[in-house]
C-alpha cells in the first residue's frame, strides 16, 4: 500500500462548504438519519467516479463469484481507505464539504476520519441485512456518522437504505455482526419495539444519506444489471476516545482504523485526521 500523507490536501472545489438546513438537522437528530440531495454535483461525481471505480475494481479483483459468498459477502464488494492509495481519492474523502455536513448534522464542533469504504452492490447482489455499524466501532462516543453517497443514479428498483427511525436512541440493541442472524434478530427488534422504518428512495449521483452509528439499517438486493457504486465516509466527533472494549467484532476495527492508539486514549492516530474544521 502506498500510504499517502494525512496532511490536508490543498483546498479544491470539493472543499467548498454548504449550509445544512435546520429541518434536515432536526430530522437527523430525531430519526438518526437524513438525506442531503445534491451534496456533490453531477460534474464533481463525473470527475471522481472513474478513479474511484477503477481503484475499487483493482482492490476487489480477487473476490470470489457471488454464488460462493455468504450473505454478508453477497451484499457488496468492499474496499477500504481508498484515500491511502490515490491522491484523487484522498481529495474526495478529505472533502471539507462532506465533513462539515457530518459535523452540522451531529451538531458537534469538529469531526475526525474513522475510515472510508466503497460499497459496490453488484448486479445480482444480495440484501444487506439489518445491522448497527457501531457494533464494530471501538469508540467511546455516540457521535459517529456515515455518509453514503452513490456515484451513479440509484433508481427505486435497485434501492437505497431503509432505516429504523429513532433506533439510535436505544444504543446497542444486541451485538450481532452483519449476517442472517442480525437480519432475523433485528427484524424482531423492529417489530417488538414498534420502530417505524423509512427510506429516502431513489437517489441521484452526488446525493447523500447520513446515519448514526447506532441507527439500525438495511438495504435491498440488486436485481438489475446496474453496478450500484457507493462511497461511504465515516467520521466521529473530535475529542472522542478509544473505548475500553476492543473485543469481539471491535478487535480488527481497532487494529485497522485506529492504528497506534490504545483503549482510553484520544482517538487521534495517524489515520484519523481532523477533517472539520480545516
Ligand atoms: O450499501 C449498503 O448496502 C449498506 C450500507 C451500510 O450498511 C452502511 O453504509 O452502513
Amino acid at each position: 500500500m502506498t500510504r499517502l500523507s494525512a496532511d490536508l490536501p490543498e483546498p479544491s472545489g470539493i472543499d467548498s462548504t454548504v449550509e445544512i438546513d435546520a429541518r434536515t438537522i432536526s430530522g437527523f437528530q430525531s430519526n438518526g438519519h437524513a438525506v442531503v440531495r445534491g451534496l456533490a454535483s453531477g460534474d464533481e461525481i463525473a470527475a471522481f467516479r472513474p478513479t474511484l471505480e477503477a481503484l475499487v475494481a483493482r482492490m476487489t479483483s480477487r473476490a470470489p463469484p457471488i454464488a460462493d459468498r455468504d450473505t454478508y459477502g453477497k451484499a457488496f464488494l468492499q474496499a477500504h481507505n481508498l484515500w491511502t492509495r490515490d491522491e484523487a481519492a484522498r481529495r474526495f474523502v478529505f472533502s471539507a464539504r462532506f465533513a462539515k455536513a457530518a459535523a452540522d448534522l451531529m451538531q458537534v464542533s469538529g469531526v475526525r476520519l474513522y475510515h472510508d469504504q466503497a460499497l459496490f452492490k453488484e448486479p445480482g447482489g444480495g440484501h444487506t441485512p439489518w445491522h448497527q455499524d457501531q457494533t464494530y466501532w471501538p469508540l467511546d462516543t455516540n457521535d459517529t456518522i456515515t455518509m453514503w453517497m452513490p456515484l451513479v443514479d440509484v433508481p427505486a428498483d435497485v434501492g437505497t437504505m431503509t432505516f429504523a427511525n429513532g433506533s439510535q436512541t436505544h444504543g446497542d440493541l444486541g451485538r450481532y455482526i452483519i449476517g442472517d442472524e442480525s437480519e432475523a434478530r433485528f427484524n424482531e427488534v423492529v417489530t417488538d419495539m414498534g420502530l417505524p422504518t423509512s427510506t429516502h428512495g431513489a437517489l441521484k449521483a452526488g446525493d447523500a444519506t447520513f446515519h448514526r452509528g447506532w441507527t439500525l439499517h438495511r438495504a435491498p438486493p440488486n436485481p438489475t444489471p446496474l453496478l450500484r457504486s457507493v462511497m461511504t465516509i465515516i467520521w466521529y466527533a473530535d475529542g472522542a476516545r478509544v473505548s475500553a472494549d476492543v473485543s469481539g467484532a471491535r478487535f480488527y476495527d481497532h487494529k485497522l482504523w485506529l492504528a497506534e492508539t490504545s483503549p482510553g486514549e484520544r482517538a487521534e492516530g495517524p489515520l484519523n485526521p481532523r477533517l472539520w474544521p480545516r
